[in-house]
């Protein structure tokens, strides 16, 4: 089989990564041969989702971190230098989400969604950058949009604000990164079924207008999405950057 794929010998740090896509990602990362390492905010649910990969005969460690905290990201980054270990691939996958029209909206929920949804993309990938170019034999770093990095939906307008910037972010990094052999690419997901979702998921409503706006005609699997992060993290990637991967179904492409 092609070695183009094979991630054997590299280390990925996929930020909130304990469930949802970002456990999806260190899955798909992992299966494809990379050691991962986990990241959430949460120490015991980190524990667990290590135990997961682990218990699948995985090399996976954990890295408890605020992604928004710039202080424990250099503290995290410290320490995996002290253990040697070197991140060949980041994906800033942490997120959140807040509903709400934006005229009731308060400045802190505002600026807690871009703290940790594109913010934390800059202060992470910052980290990791400086040691792949130091190391001198480059780097992937995948950030995570959304379909709302490239058309709006009502009610969540820091999270589409956040995530239009994470595509140009992405863009930024690869004009200054890619000359020392590094990718920075985006994937945007659309519609998936996970914890963030369930809410919507779960109403008739925005259900069957998730079903009837994209031609697939339904939710994705966060599965679904483990063969573009593992691309985007692989040699046949070399040659790829500043470019965003829809994985929705064909939503943006078909009216
Ligand atoms: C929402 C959803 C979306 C999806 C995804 C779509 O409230 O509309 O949370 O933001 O999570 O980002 O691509």
């Amino acid at each position: 089989m092609s070695t183009l794929f094979d991630l054997t010998g590299r280390t990925a740090l996929i930020t909130g990564s304990a469930r949802g896509l970002g456990y999806a990602f260190a899955l798909g990362l992992a299966e494809a041969g990379a050691k991962v390492v986990i990241n959430a905010r949460n120490v015991e649910q980190v524990a667990q989702a290590v135990d997961q990969l682990r218990a699948q005969g995985h090399d996976a460690r954990g890295l408890p971190f605020d992604v928004t905290d710039e202080a424990a990201v250099a503290a995290a980054f410290a320490a995996l230098d002290a253990q040697g270990v070197e991140i060949d691939i980041l994906i800033n996958n942490a997120g959140i989400q807040h509903r709400a029209p934006m005229v009731e909206l308060a400045l802190a929920d505002w600026q807690r969604v871009i703290d940790t949804n594109l913010t934390s993309a800059f202060i992470v990938g910052k980290e990791a950058a400086k040691r792949m170019i130091a190391r001198g034999r480059g780097g992937k770093v995948i950030n995570i949009g959304s379909l709302t990095s490239e058309a709006a939906r009502a009610t969540v307008a820091p999270y589409t604000a956040a995530k239009g910037g994470i595509k140009m972010l992405s863009r930024a990094m690869a004009a200054e990164w890619a000359q020392f052999g590094i990718q920075v690419n985006t994937i945007g997901p659309g519609y998936i079924q996970t914890d963030m979702n369930t809410a919507l998921i779960n109403n008739p409503t925005f259900d069957a207008w998730v079903k009837a706006s994209n031609p697939t005609q339904r939710w994705g699997k966060p599965e679904e999405l483990m063969g573009t992060a593992v691309f985007l993290s692989s040699r046949a990637s070399d040659y790829v950057n500043g470019q965003i991967i829809y994985v929705d179904g064909g939503w943006l492409s078909v009216l």
